[in-house]
């Protein structure tokens, strides 16, 4: 499944990350390689478009993350909007919470619809559930008995639906409702008529099933190999009846994968999940996140991204190291690790593991009050960059400058600038520069 799309976007990702810097000319090659790729593989032509359009504005408007090169950092775009049209935090089947929850299937002619409801009640089955299934498909006769047969295969208890019972679908649905209550089944598991096109005819008898049914989730079950037209059925489906959800059948077969990137957007309705295989167990719950890191061919973009936040950090910490060790730690690389020292949030975790002696202890107590950074912060603001550099430059006058730009008493920049001369006092000692070179 998405072969060639992968195929075709791992080309666009290897020229990405060929290049040292994303420029306007490179994201637009980029681009182009990508649309060609989107296109080939059948999704609907403004969905490409508007998806174009939002990684164009990101990838140019986004400020590098730290630990991505700028390649990555468009790699990562790609692969959010990615996820964003395959419709974003997955979406988990309905239950109504007054059993039985009713899924009704629905879908053009040979979609899946028969095979899909087996393979439903066997994984609603699979979380504790008690299904019953049966069909609404009165036209062909063989259909009551092709779900029949799937149902005793899998071991499901199946309602037969006669002409009879039809005749009076009110009286019909009241009966099957009574007899779901009182053996306890949940959900109803209903399959339908399908069509070769979309007509009237079918549209008016799904309508009288779904407003006799009430069901909790109208499911539109679409044959992936058929690309574009599934979409635009699903799109006929959503205004005459109204969907809630969508299962996509046949991505096992070579199917372009455009019907799945379009059909969310076009719709507006989650895809909850794929027929991957003619077998009943072979359904699986659609996560448009994984499915975008599968299209992309890389299972390890997340990790990637993750720890790329943790490499900023890391190579942070190794400069500031670098610095001590050199002695050209300043005021502003002081703010820079007290506000990282905020970030990382267990402030009294991490100064556990400093020395708790002479000034670091003074700096330690100072920095656990997370008001304090805050005052902090703002007294080093408030100095010209030469001060930063320099604090011996701090005189009285100037620290009285400081205290009004800032907010905060005189005594407490006094403070600051003490605590900072004492920890740059104990950098000299040479058992705490062996410390910190050791940090790294
Ligand atoms: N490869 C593959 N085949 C599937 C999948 N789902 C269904 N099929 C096959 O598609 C064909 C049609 O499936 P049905 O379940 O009968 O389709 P239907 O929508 O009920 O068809 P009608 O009742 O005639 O409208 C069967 O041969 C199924 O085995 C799938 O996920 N993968
Ligand atoms: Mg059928």
């Amino acid at each position: 499944m998405f072969d060639q799309l992968s195929g075709r976007l791992e080309k666009m990702l290897k020229f990405l990350r060929g290049e040292v810097k994303v420029t306007d000319k490179n994201l637009a090659e980029a681009l182009k390689m990508m649309r060609l790729a989107f296109l080939e593989a059948d999704v609907n032509y403004r969905v490409v478009r508007d998806f174009e359009a939002r990684i164009k504005e990101k990838a140019l408007g986004e400020e590098v993350l730290g630990g991505l090169n700028p390649a990555q950092q468009v790699i990562k775009i790609v692969h959010d909007e990615l996820a964003a049209i395959l419709g974003g935090a997955e979406k988990p089947l309905q239950f109504s919470n007054r059993p039985p929850s009713i899924f009704m299937l629905v879908g053009l002619q040979g979609s899946g619809k028969t095979t899909t409801c087996g393979k439903l009640a066997r994984w609603v089955a699979g979380i504790g559930k008690n299904p019953l299934l049966v069909s609404f498909d009165m036209k062909r006769p063989a259909a009551q008995e092709q779900l029949k047969t799937i149902s005793a295969s899998l071991g499901f208890p199946f309602y037969e639906m006669t002409s009879a019972r039809m005749a009076s679908p009110k009286e019909a649905l009241k009966e099957l409702k009574i007899h779901s209550v009182n053996r306890g089944y949940d959900p109803l598991i209903v399959d339908t008529a399908g069509r070769l096109h979309v007509d009237d005819e079918l549209m008016d008898e799904l309508r009288l099933v779904r407003d006799i049914l009430n069901p909790t989730e109208v499911v539109y079950v679409g044959d992936a190999m058929t690309g574009q037209d599934a979409v635009r059925s699903a799109q006929a489906f959503e205004e005459k009846i109204g969907l809630s959800a969508v299962i996509l059948t046949k991505l096992d077969g070579d199917a372009r994968g455009g019907a799945a990137l379009s059909i969310v957007s076009v719709t507006g309705r989650p895809i909850k999940f794929i027929g991957v295989g003619e077998k009943p167990d072979k359904l699986e719950v659609f996560h448009p996140e994984r499915m975008a890191s599968r299209i992309l061919g890389m299972g390890d973009i997340l990790s990637l991204i993750e720890k790329a936040q943790d490499e900023a950090d890391v190579a942070e910490a190794e400069e500031m190291a670098r610095k001590l060790r050199k002695q050209e730690f300043t005021l502003e690389d002081f703010k820079k690790q007290i506000v990282q020292m905020k970030k990382m949030g267990s402030l009294s975790d991490l100064l556990g593991h400093l020395p708790q002696v002479g000034p670091f202890k003074n700096l330690a107590k100072a920095q656990v009050d997370e008001r304090k950074i805050v005052h902090f912060a703002a007294i080093i603001d408030s100095m010209t960059v030469e001060e930063r550099a320099n604090p011996r430059l701090l005189n009285g006058s100037r620290r009285a400058r400081i205290a009004r730009g800032s907010g905060r008493p005189v005594y407490e920049i006094n403070q600051l600038v003490k605590q900072f001369q004492g920890m740059q006092r104990m950098m000299k000692s040479s058992s705490v520069r062996k410390l910190v070179g050791g940090l790294k």
